[in-house]
């Protein structure tokens, strides 16, 4: 087995998060830092994501690092919502304009990793044979990149090709003049949807559960408004960090419920004219008031039946089991109008469920249908997924598997009982799905990066989170949950619902990215509350992090 060198930080993953992490690391605090990544490249979602009509829900000016004023000034986006090509590309330039390659090992996927006591060390293992220790452990490892294709019974048999979005062959897949079978209609789903269904001969979407969405309104960005971003760094990131999810605009501060039917209806039309997220934020009590949301679910249903010219068809895809925005709300470009077109059929699997799939196609209950391609947009095991397949063990044996059995358990999504010297960048039990996630990614690995310093500053190179502070805030989490309604959609993977056995557990924190920064600070300034911090042999045997003068500026 090759040996990998003794590290004061490895990081698992290279995206966003990973990338980001790098550089706090390395080139702030001046540690030795890997980064293992199993793909062949960087950029971990956009890696990975290269379906047909692969694009951010985010606006591009708010979907980047913001933590460098450089950074942010070099790069132009073009679109209004950056493609997955383009978020590639950023994310590419940001690891070469940052010197990050030369401490990224790629094609690296760890497959276990184990935390040794008597070392102080977490000694990782990849499946192409090599191992690693050090000190700390980062898992920016993501949310949503373990991809889920559901166990259908004779999926095996099928004859043609089949492609999980979220694992998208690079070399991409033939769709041309081919029946094309879409399973999912998330937000994933919707998107693909109109973009196949211009490629291929024929579109078959099955939809299990109909869902809203609202027009993205994609467009390239004018040179006025990319000057305007230029000009307002400071009040576009003022404004994504104060509000609840992170993006660069704030919900109305006012009532559905307190204004006349007629205004309401006019401050709909004027966010669906505008498109995007945004939609959400026209009330202020859209995700907490179910009447309140049931005034915008209302507007959305309308549009569809006016959208789609079959009354059937519009039926089929009218939402009606969970309010608006419950599930993470998708934006599309042409959904709806999707299902005007000659080439494309809805199957709705409430009434009509998939029997098998056979070699020729899927069989629903009234009958086969036909395909050369099978796309399966059925999400991912997310949240506790990505971090339970890198098989952690931490202190006394106990693995990850064994300590989340009936759920995640985590001190603010950071760190986890029993898990020493681990850091989970947006894990569950921070807010990082319901946030715009560079926002999200930045907070937590600055606030690493500050832990780290400070304890270096202490003497200190052991940190674990207290399983006291892990019960308290898992009932945090759940009553920032409760007081919103986004409990009720019975099918979202936020609660686990989409993959078979895994607990319903609430997953990520609904209190809001400015209420959870504010809490992250203050568990910070109170000396790291909630965590056991200690002093091993190893820095009096010169070996921690503490004496690291061989490294950066900030390490005399
Ligand atoms: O996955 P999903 P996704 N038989 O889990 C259906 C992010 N994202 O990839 O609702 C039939 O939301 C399932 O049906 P149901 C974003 O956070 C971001 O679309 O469970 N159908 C559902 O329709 C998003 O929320 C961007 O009844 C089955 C679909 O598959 C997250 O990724 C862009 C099934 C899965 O929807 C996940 O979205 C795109 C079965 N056995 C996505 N199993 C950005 O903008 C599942 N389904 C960054």
């Amino acid at each position: 087995m090759p040996a990998g060198g003794e590290q004061d930080v490895l990081v698992i993953g290279a995206g966003f998060s990973g990338l980001y992490a790098l550089h706090a690391l390395r080139d702030r605090l001046g540690l030795s830092v890997t980064v293992l990544e199993a793909a062949d490249g960087v950029g971990g979602t956009w890696h990975w994501n290269r379906y047909p009509g692969a694009r951010c829900d985010s606006e591009s000016h708010s979907y980047c690092y913001a933590f460098s004023e450089e950074l942010w000034r070099e790069w132009e986006w073009t679109e209004r919502y950056p493609g997955h090509e383009e978020i590639r590309r950023y994310l590419n330039w940001v690891a070469d304009r940052l010197d990050l390659r030369r401490d990224i090992r790629l094609g690296r996927r760890v497959t276990e990793a184990r935390w040794d006591e008597a070392a102080g060390l977490w000694r990782v293992a990849t499946e192409q044979g090599e191992r690693h220790a050090a000190r700390f452990l980062i898992a920016a490892v993501g949310c949503l990149s373990s991809a889920n294709i559901p166990a259908i019974e004779g999926l095996e048999s099928f004859q043609g090709r089949v492609a999980h979005t979220g694992e998208w062959p690079r070399e991409g897949v033939e769709l041309a003049g081919r029946r094309v079978g879409l399973i999912g209609t998330g937000s994933t789903g919707i998107q693909a949807a109109p973009v196949i269904a211009e490629q291929a001969a024929h579109l078959t979407v099955f939809q299990r559960t109909p869902n809203y969405s609202v027009p993205a309104r994609n467009a390239p960005l004018s040179p006025e408004f990319r000057q305007w971003v230029r000009e307002n760094r400071a009040e576009i990131l003022r404004v994504m960090h104060a509000t609840p999810n992170g993006h660069p605009f704030a919900a109305r501060d006012q009532s559905a419920l307190e204004v006349e039917p007629a205004e309401r209806e006019a401050l709909y039309e004027a966010a669906w004219a505008r498109g995007g997220m945004q939609f959400r934020a026209t009330f202020r009590d859209i995700l907490t008031d179910k009447a309140a949301n049931d005034t915008a679910s209302d507007f959305i249903r309308r549009k569809i039946r006016e959208i789609v010219q079959d009354p059937e068809t519009a039926r089929k895809l009218t939402p009606t089991d969970h309010p608006y925005a419950a599930k993470r709300p998708p934006i599309d470009s042409g959904y709806f109008e999707t299902f005007n077109r000659p080439n494309v059929t809805l199957v709705d699997l409430r009434e009509d469920p998939i029997e098998r799939i056979t070699p020729r196609g899927v069989r629903t209950r009234s009958g086969e249908h036909a395909l050369d391609v099978l796309v399966f947009a059925t999400g991912f095991d997310a949240l506790t997924g990505p971090l339970l397949r890198l098989n952690l063990t931490g202190r006394e044996g106990l693995t990850l598997a064994e300590a989340w059995r009936e759920g995640p358990r985590s001190w603010l999504g950071l760190a986890v009982p029993g898990f020493p010297n681990l850091f989970t960048v947006t894990g569950p039990g921070s807010p990082s799905v319901l946030t715009n996630m560079p926002v999200a990614i930045e907070q937590h690995v600055e606030w690493i990066e500050r832990c780290l310093r400070e304890m270096r500053a202490r003497g200190l190179d052991r940190i674990e989170a207290r399983a006291e502070a892990a019960a308290r805030w898992g009932a945090e989490v759940n009553a920032a949950a409760q007081a919103t309604l986004l409990p009720m959609a019975a099918s979202s993977w936020y609660l686990g619902a989409n993959v078979p056995g895994k607990p319903r557990v609430f997953m990520p924190y609904a209190g809001g990215m400015a209420r959870y920064r504010a809490l992250c600070e203050e568990v910070a300034a109170k000396g790291y509350e909630g965590f056991a911090l200690a002093r091993s042999a190893r820095i009096d045997a010169g070996r921690g992090v503490v004496p690291n003068p061989a490294h950066g500026p900030d390490a005399a």
